[in-house]
């Protein structure tokens, strides 16, 4: 896949994709990052990426040529013309099934806003989707991107190294997570669960499942309606 990002900060996303398992897919030629700044696409001489708005009122607004000026570079290196995503507080919720999706396009181009809002003919006309990344205010797109692509690139084959993992997420996909535990087995006065340390493997896998329903139950029941759930796990949920 590759991700092209339009920002006014590109070195803070340059900087943060240099990092985990973003940077070993970029190592391994699975993502290809390239980071484009905006100030690089403005036409008038004091590159301005802003204007006062129309009709008056606080605040700025980005002007759209940059993006638009962004976009239409981006596209003429290469045949795939992307999947552009504009990120902000009036798009989709982001969630693990988008994160999904969007591993299936083979291009992605993430356009970041700061200040106040952007030019509406970017949203209509540029943007393919607009997606949030959930109900708090940022300063700006820039963190929204990083989650954004953070959340798909762990997504696309082999970026773990770990496929067990990956087994196992699907397992138990859509609940929270049971509690672990490492050593010592006592930790100031605080034991570790006597049935873990024994090792029954059948005993831990239904305890596991159990706990896992169980802190879904109580703090998100949200999640049990889309979660996959089998005969055994509405057996468990039956007995909480
Ligand atoms: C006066 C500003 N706003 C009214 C509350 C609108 C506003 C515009 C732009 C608020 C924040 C931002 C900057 N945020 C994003 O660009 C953004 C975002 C977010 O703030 N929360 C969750 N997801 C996202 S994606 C992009």
């Amino acid at each position: 896949m590759r991700i092209d990002v339009v920002s006014i900060f590109p070195d803070l996303i340059a900087d943060a994709v240099r990092y985990g398992i973003v940077h070993r897919a970029v190592e391994n030629d699975l993502v290809n990052i390239a980071v484009h700044n905006l100030r690089d696409y403005c036409h008038d001489r004091h590159c301005q990426v802003d204007d006062t708005p129309y009709g008056g009122g606080p605040g700025m607004v980005m002007k759209p040529e940059p993006f638009f000026e962004a976009v239409r570079s981006l596209r003429a290196d290469s045949t795939d013309p992307g999947h552009v995503i504009l990120l902000s507080p009036q798009g989709q919720v982001l969630n693990q099934q988008r994160a999904r999706e969007l591993t299936q396009h083979g291009r992605l181009i993430l356009l970041c806003a700061r200040y106040e809002g952007i030019d509406e003919r970017v949203r209509e006309a540029l943007a393919d989707q607009e997606l949030s990344i959930g109900d708090y205010v940022l300063s700006g797109a820039e963190f929204a991107a990083l989650v954004v692509m953070d959340a798909v690139i762990r997504l696309l084959a082999g970026a773990l190294g770990n496929e067990d993992s990956t087994a196992q997420e699907s397992h138990t996909e859509g609940l929270l997570e049971y509690p672990q535990y490492t050593r010592p087995a006592v930790y100031e006065g605080m034991a570790v669960p006597d049935l873990l340390v024994r090792g029954h493997h059948e005993e831990i896998r239904r305890w596991r499942r159990q706990q896992a329903l169980k802190r879904t139950l109580q703090r998100r029941p949200d999640l049990l309606s889309s979660a996959e759930l089998t005969d055994e796990d509405w057996e468990i949920l039956g007995e909480l």
